[in-house]
C-alpha cells in the first residue's frame, strides 16, 4: 500500500516470541493508556530533584533525628537560582524534598517544631516549600514535593495509628497551603519507632488523600499508582521498559523481592494498568550535597548517556542537583548541565525539513515500513515513538535498516518503543528505510509510529 507517507509493507510473522504470546492476549485497542495527567507528566522528559534539608548541613545521607534545627543556617539561599539553572538545563518539573527521613520540615508545619520555624534561618520565619514553590511558578516549572515517610524524629513514629494521622496532617499542609502539586513522591524507606515497633503505613488512606486535595498531582512510589519507581538509582531504564503493571506484584512501596524489582524495572506486556517509570540518579555521588564530593559531579557526556538512558528508554529523568550549605546549586553543576541541554539541543536539531514521519501499519503480526528520500542525509540518531495516548504501549521488538540506495543495512534493533526509544548510531548516508515491528497481538487496528531521523 502506497501513502502518503511512505510505502507500506507486511511480511510474513517471525518465530513465535515470549512477548508475543503475552501480547496476544490483550488486543491493542483494550490495552490501558495514560491518563491525560500521566501523559504531560511523560512528555516533560526531564525533572529536576532537589535533596535539600538538615543532611546538607551535618554532611549525613541519612540524619538520624537528634539534629539540632540550630544547625540549618543557609546563609545565601535561592531558590530562584536553583530553578533559573534547571529552566536553562532544559527542565520542566522540580521536586523539593520537604521532609527527609531525620524528620526535619523545610515549611513552618504545625505538626512539629522540629523545622525551619526552630532555625536561624531567615530568623525562624523561612519558609522553603513556599519560596521554592514560587521560584518553580516563576521559571514556569511545575513543582513536586518528596515527604519522607520514614521520620526518625517523630515521637509517634512507630505507633501506627498515631503517626498515619500525623503524617497525612503534614501531607494536608503541604497539599493545602502551596497552589498546585504536580507530583507528590513517595518512597518506601520504613523502620521502628521509639517504642520498638515498625511503622505500618497506611497507604491506601494517603493516596486517597492527595486524590481528594490535588485531583491533577501525579502520585509517584515504587507501587505508583500513577508512575513508578524504575527500580535502580544508575540512571538506566530496564529493556524492555512496558508503562504497563501488574499491580498486584508491587501493592506497596518498600516491596522487595526479585519479582517485584523486575516488575519495577521493566513492567509488564500483560499489565493491566498504566504506570511508566521514573528513573531517579543523582549527579553527584550522593544524593545530599558534600563538600568531599566535588570531584564526583558527571561529565556532560555522562549526562547525555543519562538522557539515552531513561527518556530514551520510555522514562521520565528525575535528576538530583543537590544545593549546597551556602542553599545554592554549585557552578560546575550548572556548567554541565547547561553543557547537557546544549548538546541535546543540537543533536535534536532538524538538519533538513521532513524528517519525521508517522507509519500507519496494519496487517500481521510482523510488519515492515518502507520510506524514500529524495536525497540521502547522514543520521546519528533514531528516534522512535509509538501514539500511546490513543493505542497504549504494543510494540515488543523491533528493527531499523537503512539504505544509502545500494546495501541495506541494519541501524539498530530493540525491544520496547513506547513513548519513545532513541537509539544512538554510527553516523550514516540514509536514502531508504525500513522499520520492521515485531509481535503485535494479531489483527491489531492500525498502528502509528513516529520516525525521525537526526
Ligand atoms: C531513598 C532515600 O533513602 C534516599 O536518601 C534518597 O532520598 C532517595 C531518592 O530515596 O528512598
Amino acid at each position: 500500500m502506497l501513502t502518503r507517507r511512505g510505502f507500506i509493507g507486511a511480511a510474513a510473522a517471525g518465530a513465535l516470541t515470549p512477548w508475543r504470546t503475552a501480547l496476544a492476549r490483550l488486543a491493542p485497542s483494550s490495552r490501558p493508556r495514560p491518563s491525560r495527567d500521566q501523559l504531560a507528566w511523560q512528555r516533560d522528559e526531564r525533572a529536576m530533584f532537589f535533596h535539600f534539608g538538615m543532611n546538607t548541613f551535618t554532611d549525613r545521607e541519612w540524619g538520624d533525628g537528634t539534629e539540632d534545627p540550630a544547625v540549618f543556617a543557609p546563609e545565601n539561599l535561592d531558590a530562584r537560582q536553583w530553578t533559573r539553572t534547571a529552566k536553562r538545563a532544559g527542565f520542566r518539573a522540580a521536586i523539593l524534598t520537604a521532609k527527609h527521613h531525620d524528620g526535619f520540615c523545610l515549611w513552618p508545619t504545625r505538626t512539629t517544631k522540629h523545622s525551619v520555624a526552630s532555625s536561624p534561618w531567615r530568623d525562624g520565619r523561612g519558609d522553603l516549600v513556599r519560596e521554592f514553590v514560587d521560584a518553580c511558578q516563576a521559571e514556569g516549572l511545575k513543582p513536586g514535593l518528596y515527604l519522607s515517610p520514614w521520620d526518625r524524629n517523630a515521637s509517634v513514629y512507630g505507633d501506627s495509628p498515631r503517626y498515619n494521622d500525623f503524617y497525612c496532617d503534614q501531607l494536608t499542609e503541604l497539599l493545602t497551603h502551596y497552589g498546585h502539586i504536580h507530583e507528590v513522591w513517595f518512597d518506601g524507606a520504613n523502620g521502628e519507632g521509639p517504642n520498638g515497633k515498625k511503622q505500618t503505613y497506611d497507604w491506601p488512606r494517603v493516596w486517597s488523600l492527595v486524590r481528594r486535595l490535588q485531583p491533577h498531582a501525579i502520585i509517584f512510589s515504587d507501587a505508583g499508582p500513577d508512575v513508578r519507581w524504575i527500580g535502580t538509582e544508575n540512571g538506566v531504564a530496564g529493556d524492555p521498559n512496558w508503562s504497563t503493571v501488574d499491580p498486584a506484584v508491587v501493592p506497596v512501596p518498600g516491596t522487595s523481592g526479585r519479582e517485584a524489582t523486575l516488575m519495577m524495572q521493566h513492567g509488564d506486556p500483560n499489565g493491566t494498568v498504566w504506570r511508566p517509570g521514573e528513573t531517579d540518579v543523582s549527579i553527584r555521588k550522593g544524593w545530599f550535597h558534600h563538600p568531599s564530593e566535588q570531584n564526583t559531579i558527571r561529565s556532560v557526556d555522562n549526562l547525555l548517556d543519562l538522557y539515552f538512558t531513561s527518556v530514551g528508554r520510555n522514562s521520565k529523568l528525575l535528576l538530583n542537583v543537590p544545593p549546597n550549605r551556602a542553599g545554592r546549586l554549585d557552578d560546575v553543576d550548572g556548567e554541565r548541565l547547561a553543557g547537557m541541554h546544549d548538546r541535546l539541543s543540537s543533536m535534536f536539531t532538524r538538519t533538513r525539513e521532513g524528517l519525521q514521519w508517522t507509519a500507519d501499519i496494519t496487517g500481521p503480526t510482523t510488519m515492515v515500513v518502507s520510506m524514500e528520500f529524495k536525497l540521502t542525509g547522514r543520521f546519528s540518531i533514531i528516534d522512535l515513538r509509538e501514539d500511546i495516548e490513543h493505542q497504549g504501549q504494543c510494540v515488543a521488538r523491533y528493527t531499523v535498516e537503512g539504505s544509502d540506495g545500494r546495501d541495506w543495512r541494519q541501524l539498530s534493533t530493540g525491544t520496547t518503543i513506547g513513548y519513545r526509544k532513541l537509539d544512538r548510531i554510527t553516523p550514516t548516508d540514509i536514502l531508504r528505510l525500513r522499520l520492521r515491528v515485531e509481535n503485535i497481538a494479531p489483527n491489531p487496528p492500525p498502528l502509528s509510529i513516529a520516525i525521525g531521523l537526526y
